[in-house]
């Protein structure tokens, strides 16, 4: 890991969270995630499970993680079981946790290697009444390669069907939504790198320089920052390209006269950032640039001072969604009889902006919470208002990651250029 050692505390207290939750006389069991396989021998780089991570702080493959509040036995309140290692092993395949290691990542003392597992869980299931499975009920996931915390599923389904089952998503979407003093660092160091890597493009981008090119300035700087990797595809969408919401192509000069719009985030010891900004490529908004982008920046401001604790997300994006619509008046792209003839169910302002205004964000960009339940103290979540008029070869997304504190809002953002001046003024005052 490039990370630095994360407080074992963080940790400790979120399987504390966790085990509030459960059933008595239950066992719950935790997966990593597969090596995923490319071609002939190779991997995609490893990604860890966020639920067993978030309750482990494991960052390895082939990880189980059992907890069983109740068991007779003391030593299997709660274990890990890893990937054997030896000297032998760690001179052929790299370094791997050892039992030292794993304790002091983890917290927890009960270290096996994963050999051990069948034996030991069959043992503590012969006592258990109840098994909490593990699944992704990410509501945008559709998956087609199965987990191991699905196989492990289907195999338990099988094998203890007069057992009671019980899931374990929900208890982890709750907890995971309110984020901790740590985790809130651990963001805050994700952010950081971002912010570097945005200063670093304000300083280069120039015209002729290709959208790869500002990709692997940010990418450049995100590795000499300890961060493990991009946390989602980085947009780099100068011009029209601005306007399809998902490019990921970054094959395109960035032209004089364009606007730039990047969407990337570092991800730091698995937690991650999502930035957005959009400045224009030569260092000079145009006149109507910069009425478009303040459109969204009122739009953002707005929406940034209407987050708060217990309100509904469905209420928020609509709230934001009037205000949009009346930015978008004022710079003529809508017309009162465009809002009067709309349809509910697809307000005139969609047009323009077709998303939703966040998201929550954590361990996954796309982060796991409940949408139709009141959001609590200690959410993450992005703030992304956008406008594209494609007919004009103008896109623009302006994004902050906020979180939900007991004194108002903590914007982990709140010093990345977002201004129009502050934008122009580091632009044209660089060498
Ligand atoms: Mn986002």
């Amino acid at each position: 890991m490039k990370y630095l050692p994360i407080d074992q505390n963080l940790f400790i207290r979120n399987r504390q969270a966790f085990t509030g939750q459960m059933k008595p006389n239950a066992i719950a069991v935790f997966q990593s995630n597969d090596e995923m396989p490319s071609n002939a021998d190779q991997f995609h780089p490893f990604k860890q499970n966020s639920d067993i991570f978030y309750l482990s702080g494991i960052d390895q493959e082939d990880s189980i993680l059992l907890i069983y509040p109740d068991s007779p036995n003391p030593i299997y309140r709660e274990a890990l079981f890893l990937k054997k290692t030896n000297e032998h092993i760690a001179i052929w395949e790299g370094h791997k946790y050892t039992e030292e290691e794993a304790r002091a990542a983890s917290g927890i003392q009960t270290i096996h290697w994963k050999e051990e597992f069948p034996a030991i869980f069959n043992m503590l299931m012969n006592h258990a009444e109840t098994l909490y499975l593990n699944s992704n009920e990410n509501d945008r996931a559709s998956i087609l390669v199965e987990t191991r915390d699905m196989r492990f599923a289907r195999e338990m389904q099988q094998r203890f069907p007069m057992h009671k089952l019980e899931r374990s998503a929900p208890i982890m979407a709750r907890l995971r939504v309110s984020k901790s003093k740590w985790e809130q660092d651990l963001l805050q160091t994700a952010c950081d790198i971002t912010r570097k890597a945005y200063l670093r493009v304000l300083q280069n981008i120039k015209p002729g320089m290709m959208e790869y090119e500002v990709e692997a300035d940010i990418t450049h700087e995100f590795l000499r920052n300890r961060a493990t990797r991009h946390a989602y595809g980085a947009i780099i969408a100068s011009g029209a390209s601005a306007c399809v919401l998902h490019y990921v192509d970054n094959n395109l000069e960035c032209k004089d006269g364009d606007l730039i719009l990047m969407d990337f985030g570092a991800e730091y010891a698995n937690y991650c950032a999502d930035l957005t900004r959009t400045i224009p490529v030569n260092g000079r908004f145009t006149e109507r640039q910069k009425q478009v982008y303040n459109a969204c920046l009122n739009v953002q401001k707005k929406a940034l001072d209407m987050i708060h604790a217990g309100m509904i997300l469905k209420d928020y994006n609509a709230e934001v969604g009037k205000v949009m619509e009346s930015e978008l008046k004022a710079i003529g792209l809508l017309t009162d009889a465009d809002i009067k003839n709309q349809d509910p169910s697809w307000p005139a302002y969609k047009k323009y902006f077709m998303h939703g205004t966040g998201h929550f964000l954590g361990l996954d960009v796309h982060d796991i919470g409940n949408h139709y339940e009141p959001v609590p103290v200690g959410a993450v979540m992005t703030c992304e208002p956008g406008i594209y008029i494609r007919e004009e070869g103008i896109g623009i997304r302006i994004e902050n990651d906020v979180m939900i504190t007991e004194n108002g809002l903590y914007d982990f953002m709140r010093d990345f250029p977002r201004e129009v001046e502050e934008i122009e003024d580091i632009m044209n005052s660089r060498n």
